[in-house]
């Protein structure tokens, strides 16, 4: 890579220094404990903590390019165009950027994803995990992992977590202070664990994109659910007990708040009004199946998001096991084991 004396010099100066482009990579994360609903839609605080393990699979790597000559951002997906609302998502985090940098530059984003979009299996959470990296360093903002994460979570808040490795829980930020002040407290940081091997085999039973995107579901849900407020008192309990049960290296704790959690999540969808319901016949057949499994003694325990595909949490050392066992009962669904994976990572960056 060039060195950029002019960009040294400056910097000395104490001038921000854009760089010409800046990559990154960031991983997928599966809630162990559910982030569902918001307290501030503007803002992306959410109503409860939650807690994930990053994945090693999947990543999302994005290249963010100014462009001092363009008069609007162009996007692409997989080396194609994006438009509509996905477009205006990701121009209105780079609003973000540029008012924090002083900079009217528009960018070039060209993403590569390795995970199916909008599918319920985390592409928003490494999408804008890695473009909050590279943005951030396209655009000379200077920020640590914790600056990072809060600036991811106002793309999407799952992606605040994607800035860690392993596990990580994402905070609510204090519910009575101003708007500020909770924007501060809101972000995510790594979770100690215990002596623990997990594996999370992905039972892929629809690939498709969800019929509702989680960010309309979840108001939807708060907004009309009788059961949100219950969930939501007893997701902060789950919280602190899965804490303790990482510490521990409990997998069985792990497992069983994990997968209380998510059905738990998935009964306010079922009772808002109207339903919404991402489980699907085929994601009933693998529940049954990890039962199954659990009753032969292999610690096997589901959870699911805002779509039909199921993740099991395992020993890593079942977790060929528990994948067949899943395909044997769902012959349609796709298997892939995930261990705990990096946090999002600067690849490069190009100087002019
Ligand atoms: C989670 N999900 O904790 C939960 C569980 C889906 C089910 O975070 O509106 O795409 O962009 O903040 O982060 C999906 O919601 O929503 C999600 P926005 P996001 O992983």
């Amino acid at each position: 890579m060039r060195v950029d004396h002019d960009a040294q010099a400056r910097n000395r100066a104490g001038e921000r220094a854009t760089a010409a482009a800046a990559t990154a990579v960031a991983h997928p994360n599966i809630a162990l404990i559910k982030y569902w609903g918001k307290r501030d839609e503007r803002l992306v605080l959410p109503r409860t903590g939650s807690l994930s393990m990053t994945l090693d699979i999947f990543p999302t790597t994005t290249r963010v390019r100014l462009d001092p000559t363009a008069e609007n951002d162009t996007v692409t997906l997989d080396g194609v165009p994006v438009t509509g609302q996905a477009l205006h998502r990701v121009t209105a985090f780079l609003d973000l950027v540029r008012r924090r940098a002083g900079s009217s530059r528009r960018a070039v984003v060209d993403t590569e994803n390795t995970v199916p979009t909008g599918a319920g299996l985390a592409s928003s959470a490494s999408g804008f995990a890695a473009l909050a990296v590279a943005a951030a360093t396209a655009y000379g903002l200077d920020l640590d992992a914790t600056a990072l994460s809060r600036l991811a979570r106002r793309g999407s808040g799952s992606a605040s977590r994607s800035l860690f490795g392993g596990f990580a829980q994402w905070h609510p930020g204090p519910s009575t202070a101003g708007a500020a002040e909770a924007d501060l407290g809101s972000y995510a940081e790594p979770v100690p664990v215990g002596d623990l091997e997990p594996a999370l085999v992905l039972a892929v039973v629809d690939a498709g994109p969800k019929a509702m995107s989680s960010r309309v579901a979840m108001r939807h849900t708060v907004d009309t659910s009788p059961l949100y407020e219950a969930w939501a008192r007893s997701s902060e309990d789950d919280l602190a007990e899965m804490r303790a049960a990482l510490r521990r290296g409990d997998l069985h704790g792990v497992g069983e708040l994990a997968e209380r959690n998510a059905l738990g999540m998935h009964a306010t969808m079922l009772a808002a009004r109207p339903a919404v319901r991402y489980l699907a016949p085929a994601t009933v057949t693998v529940l049954d199946a990890v039962l199954r499994l659990r009753q032969q003694g292999v610690a096997a325990y589901a959870t699911m998001d805002a779509g039909p595909n199921v993740k099991v949490l395992c020993h890593r050392a079942d977790a060929e096991r528990v994948a067949g066992a899943v395909r044997g009962a769902a012959p349609e669904a796709a298997t892939h084991i995930a261990g705990p994976g990096p946090g999002a990572r600067l690849l490069g960056r190009e100087e002019r």
